[in-house]
């Protein structure tokens, strides 16, 4: 399959890396919509949202577990916003599940 973050993950395009362990990694948006723009990704293919199940949400839960430590590690002492676009109507673009971890700069009230 030709996706790009499974290439980005598989390190066949580079990226800037935040944090990886074998399970997924984080990496700064190519975009970024704040001063702290990071995306994190499970290293395996999810399409998005909408393909977690009971069965594969383990690491969905491994990347929240990550979350607090990344905000940490790019200083974010004054709280972050974390999203993740699943279908057109939220303007999804890349077709492999990905959380948008934005900071550093007080944030629109206003999410939709
Ligand atoms: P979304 O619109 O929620 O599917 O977000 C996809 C994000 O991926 C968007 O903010 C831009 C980012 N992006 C797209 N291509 C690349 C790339 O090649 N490298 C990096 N680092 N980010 C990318």
């Amino acid at each position: 399959m030709d996706c790009l973050f499974c290439r980005i993950a598989a390190g066949e395009i580079p990226c800037t890396k935040v944090y990886e362990d074998p399970d997924l990694l984080a990496f700064r948006d190519i975009h970024p919509q704040a001063p702290v723009h990071v995306l994190i990704i499970p290293k395996c293919h999810l399409s998005g949202m909408d393909a977690v199940t009971e069965e594969n949400s383990g690491v969905v839960a491994k990347i929240f577990a990550s979350i607090p430590a990344i905000a940490k590690s790019e200083g974010l002492k004054n709280g972050y916003r974390v999203i993740s676009n699943c279908g057109p109507d939220a303007c999804q673009s890349v077709p492999h599940l990905h959380f948008h971890l934005l900071g550093g700069t007080q944030m629109a009230d206003r999410m939709g």
